[in-house]
């Protein structure tokens, strides 16, 4: 009889209320390092809504030592156990499960389900783990109440945490203490916890508009509780910014959170006990970057914003995972934007969407925000259903406006308080707060793809009269909100409202727009305001006006990326038919221009001095140039920091100074501003760049420019590279997660001997296979930052990805179907790269005993 789950496809289509809920849980644990015993008494009833049929829960890796129902032990043939689920015929309306089962901590590699990390138990269970800890209706709309306790030597294990309350503790025999937690509100399983382990915490409270004081807590092991105050001063700005935006408070007496040093993702919502990886709440400025500064703050919020978005009301199935992970992630990127520069955040929040989601939606991956169907669940945390789930929201929220927004939001909580439910529920409130009919917006949730708008303009001088013609790629058309101004030739909005909303509703529809009074300069999708691709003809002039003059902050960035856009491909184009395209003085004027510009803020002006990313380059071209569009933006950095070394020098020092505790947005713009000035100038090669490079290396007081210096260094050929690096690592070597700066930074080196480099960093003594944030930083920053080398028209990269796919397959498929991604899109590589980058998917599916995740996205990669 089997416990494992053959992988099958889920379909949408055939959702079935659960046959029975479960209303109270009582776990027990005692927790052992190979063999923990998990007792657990389910209370069930039959679901008067369900389909009917026997009882079936879900387990996985579970060895089963006791079943009993109503007291009475369960004897074979009165259950079955198959494919992962046992199914019992014969039971009551209502019931009491009991079940007793051993799992293994110590083996679990894939770190879903209990497992230990650094001697620490804890949990994971979102999507589907809760399977591997015990018996259960493994599925978000089964909500329960738990009762947990969890027994443990007291040594090694001082601190046992859970959901909700702590209402009982106390010693045991044999040097063993127990602690019982009671957590008052229903949930889904895949919001449970548990963390047992020597624990340090840092403790701080809050106090809701509604009275309720709520103890809060971060742990972490001893030698980083230093470094988690950033956290907390985090976790209280989102705990204030949540009751002023969206009055919603935290609903708990306790509120924990946990660093672990070994996890999947970012971190998890569980109910009152998140867990975290600890890059997410570990930072201090010798550690840590500006940006990692900005990412604890964001996802700290993001988990937090959760507890509304995602447990108190949460997902009816796993379809639905937009519903809370768009939403939450809309949430948290206003937070961040009203915590530090809106337009800035709005620039890098497109950037990823842009570079990466646009891809994704290209791919052999591509799904709709509400897939339709899915092998893997975990192959679905995306960045479509985050991403563009999350531009799905802003778009509604731009429909509504702010104040029936939030009307709608309060409705939406209000209406779902405690239930499990579906997209159409969410949009239904924005639908009946407005009284608008969002039926054809509806479409964006279940088609894939970008769309594109077509723009074609034509200006009437004697009438006046400007006509717009927008025409979408999609059928059946989707509901487009495009914020559009009108420029007049001195930059003056010629809209007396400034900005209008258009909706594009049909395939192709006109707009008109009268008394105006000069042939217009069309500046669109302001703020982004939609996720497509605009197709306009705009000649160099116009974007230079665009850049100059535009009022909306996100477009002048935009039409400046365009600009460098336009230039660097027409380089490579060039480059490909043996040509040197010439670099326009015009353009190195504009950035001249932008150098001496010391009114903008300096991290909205370090964005638009920066060239576009060789990934965002490469989703440009139909069939990707890879060593072309590398050699081109070389050669653009190095003629800007030749032809610039004087201005940038100027900005490089105007742009020192300020201490690296200073964590203001003026400061960390400074930084960015600086670091940037750096690298151009380092890209023009000169003695004196390089010993600015060195001195910023040597004498930083902060990560942030420390890292940046070292970053070029690796990169280059300067013979202090070596010395260096080692500096770097004698220094840090104790710090696992400043390691893996220093992996990443020698795997994104675009230098010929990098895979051996890679291979050889493998054998360092702080790299693990078995730790997800090594293998990100060695192995996928090889994969995924390093074009060059990834790409080594030999196939070495593919091999070694191959290679690297299928050894961490055996050990944690979640990792693994991460970084399988980097094959998946071969067709867009001319041979022989296509063929060999297919030929190494070919080789991994052929491969027995693959995972149902890696095997989900191999076969839609090839197929
Ligand atoms: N909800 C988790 C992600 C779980 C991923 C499971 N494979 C973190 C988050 O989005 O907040
Ligand atoms: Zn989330």
């Amino acid at each position: 009889m089997s416990q494992i789950a053959s992988p099958k496809t889920h379909y949408l289509k055939d959702y079935q209320p659960p046959a029975y809920l479960i209303d109270r849980v009582e776990l027990s644990f005692r927790l052992d390092e190979q063999s923990t015993q998990v007792h657990s008494v389910l209370h069930l009833r039959r679901n008067p809504q369900g389909p009917g049929g026997p009882l079936r829960l879900d387990g996985e890796g579970l060895n089963t030592l006791e079943l009993r129902l109503d007291g009475r032990p369960l004897v074979p043939g009165e259950y079955g156990m198959e494919d992962g689920q046992l199914s019992i015929e014969q039971v009551p309306q209502r019931c009491r499960l009991e079940s007793r089962v051993e799992i293994n901590p110590a083996a679990n590699t894939a770190l879903e389900g209990l497992y230990l990390s650094s001697g620490l138990f804890c949990t994971q269970c979102e999507a589907e783990g809760f399977r591997r800890i015990s018996w259960f209706i493994d599925r978000p709309d089964v909500m329960a109440c738990y009762r947990v306790r969890i027994e443990a030597e007291r040594q090694r294990y001082p601190v046992l945490l859970s959901n909700g309350n702590p209402i009982e503790q106390g010693e045991l025999a044999g040097g063993r203490h127990y602690a019982v937690w009671d957590d008052p509100f229903p949930k889904p399983c895949y919001l449970f916890a548990l963390v047992a382990g020597d624990l340090s915490h840092i403790e701080a409270s809050h106090q809701t508009p509604s009275g309720r004081r709520v103890r809060l807590r971060i742990y972490s092991e001893a030698e980083n509780i230093a470094r988690c105050q950033h956290a907390m001063d985090s976790l209280i700005k989102a705990m204030l910014w949540d009751e002023r935006t969206y009055g919603r408070e935290c609903d708990l007496d306790v509120y924990n959170i946990v660093a672990v040093n070994d996890f999947n993702m970012g971190a998890m919502e569980n109910k009152g006990l998140n867990i975290f990886n600890a890059k997410f709440v570990l930072a201090s400025p010798e550690s840590a970057t500006d940006a990692d500064f900005q990412a604890v703050e964001g996802v700290i919020a993001h988990e937090y914003f959760h507890n509304w978005s995602g447990n108190r009301v949460t997902c009816r199935d796993w379809f639905q995972l937009s519903l809370k992970e768009g939403f939450t992630v809309f949430r948290d990127q206003e937070f961040s934007a009203d915590m530090n520069s809106r337009g800035v955040k709005r620039i890098e929040d497109v950037r990823l969407l842009r570079t990466h989601q646009f891809a994704e939606d290209a791919g052999p991956m591509a799904h709709p925000v509400r897939p339709e169907s899915y092998v893997e669940i975990n192959n679905f945390y995306t960045l479509t259903v985050y991403e563009k789930g999350a531009e799905l929201v802003r778009m509604q929220a731009l429909l509504l406006g702010p104040e029936r927004f939030r009307q709608a939001t309060d409705l939406y909580f209000q209406r779902h308080d405690g239930q499990a439910v579906t997209i159409d529920d969410f949009v239904a409130c924005m639908a009946e707060v407005s009284g608008r009919d969002l039926g054809q917006f509806k479409r964006w949730y279940a088609q894939a793809g970008t769309p594109e708008v077509r723009v074609e303009a034509a200006y009437e001088p004697q009438a006046r009269r400007y006509r717009l013609r927008l025409s979408q790629d999609r059928q059946p058309p989707l509901h487009i909100p495009l914020v559009l101004g009108l420029l007049g030739p001195e930059g003056e909005e010629l809209l007396a409202e400034g900005s209008r909303l258009l909706e594009l509703t049909e395939a192709s529809q006109e707009f008109v727009f009268e008394q105006i009074a000069r042939p217009p300069l069309i500046s669109l999708n302001r703020g982004f305001s939609a996720p497509v691709k605009i197709r306009l003809d705009y000649s160099d002039e116009q974007l230079g006006r665009l850049m100059a003059q535009d009022s909306d902050g996100f477009n002048r960035w935009d039409a400046a990326q365009t600009l460098s856009q336009r230039l660097l491909l027409g380089l490579v184009a060039e480059a490909a038919a043996g040509r040197q395209g010439a670099i326009p003085a015009a353009f190195i004027q504009g950035l001249a221009d932008n150098l001496a510009d010391q009114a903008t803020d300096p991290a909205l002006l370090a964005e638009t001095l920066s060239l576009p990313s060789e990934g965002y380059l490469a989703e440009q071209m139909e069939c990707v140039d890879v060593d072309g569009i590398h050699q081109a933006r070389e050669r653009l950095r190095q003629h800007i920091g030749s032809q610039l070394h004087g201005p940038l020098l100027a900005l490089y020092e105007r742009c020192g100074g300020s201490a690296g505790a200073d964590l203001s947005p003026q400061a960390m713009g400074r930084r960015q501003l600086r670091n940037l000035t750096l690298g151009y100038l380092m890209a023009s090669q000169t003695p004196e760049a390089l010993a600015l490079c060195l001195r910023q290396f040597e004498q930083a007081d902060n990560m942030t420019e420390r890292l940046a210096a070292l970053a070029l260094l690796a990169a280059s050929d300067a013979p202090q590279r070596s010395e260096a690096l080692e500096q770097f690592q004698r220094h840090w070597q104790g710090d696992a997660l400043v390691m893996d700066k220093w992996f990443g930074v020698q795997a994104s080196a675009s230098r010929p001997e990098t895979l051996q480099q890679v291979r050889r960093l493998m054998r360092h003594p702080a790299f693990s296979l078995r730790n997800p944030n090594r293998v990100r930083a060695l192995i996928s920053t090889f994969c995924n930052a390093n074009p060059v080398c990834f790409h080594a028209a030999d196939g070495s990269g593919y091999a070694f990805c191959r290679e690297q796919v299928l050894a961490l397959d055996g050990l944690n498929p979640q990792v693994a179907a991460r970084l399988v991604r980097a094959l998946v899109r071969w067709r867009r590589y001319p041979e022989p790269r296509r063929g060999l980058m297919q030929r190494q998917l070919q080789q991994i599916l052929a491969q027995p005993g693959l995972s149902g995740d890696v095997h989900e996205l191999v076969s839609k990669g090839l197929g």
